[in-house]
């Protein structure tokens, strides 16, 4: 039989990022639309991590918290990135489950300095694979926020510049794989913003 292959080599298959996978135009874009969102739209989680008002989500499902004020769509100005990205790094990674996935759900981050996500592993009843955009306030500002990826005892992290898109997916996806956004540098000026793209299995 076999050996299976060590646990080392999941994240290194199941993970890629491509650095500038969307335009500058669809970063402008992308950009100046969250800047036009009331600061409310972000303060008004339901539970959870109300305090820091980091997060909306736009989906029909339910994905761990919700708040009233959330959309239940993906904005066509951000489903536009999206698709880029998915564009971009498809072919980097061909293992995904591309067939199944169709964005219908974006969770949007905001990180200020000093500011992160905690490993944690997402919900199965989404699509396991995830395309991930980031951008930034200041990207001239040589700040460079980081995904960290967790299996076990392998562990990789992989810089997130300014258009860049990530993908984790698979055996990078489901338990008992963990991913977290490193907390921003505090040299950091403005947001880091994430946008993860998604969409539901179940
Ligand atoms: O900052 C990121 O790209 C990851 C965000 C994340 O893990 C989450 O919202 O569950």
């Amino acid at each position: 039989m076999e050996p299976s292959p060590p646990s080392s080599s999941f994240l290194k298959d199941d993970t890629c990022l491509v650095p500038h996978a969307v335009s500058r135009d669809s970063a402008r874009i992308a950009l100046a639309w969250i800047k036009k969102l009331p600061d409310h739209a972000w303060s008004a989680v339901v539970q959870g991590r109300s305090k820091d008002r980091s997060r909306i989500k736009f989906s029909a499902q339910r994905f761990y918290n919700t708040a009233p004020s959330w959309d239940k769509r993906v904005p066509p100005e951000l489903l536009v990135l999206g698709e880029e990205a998915v564009e971009a790094v498809r072919s980097r990674a061909p293992g995904a489950p591309w067939d199944n996935f169709e964005i219908d759900t974006l969770v949007l981050n905001r990180y200020s300095k000093g500011k992160g996500v905690a490993a944690h592993t997402d919900p199965d009843t989404w699509v396991p694979l995830v395309v991930g955009v980031t951008l930034y306030d200041n990207p001239e500002g040589g700040v460079v926020s980081a995904m960290r990826f967790t299996h076990d005892r392998d562990a990789l992290t992989l810089p997130t510049p300014h258009r860049s898109a990530y993908v984790f997916h698979s055996r990078a996806y489901a338990e008992p794989a963990k991913h977290a956004r490193k907390p921003c540098s505090r040299g950091l000026q403005g947001y880091v913003y994430s946008f993860t793209f998604r969409s539901y299995a179940a």
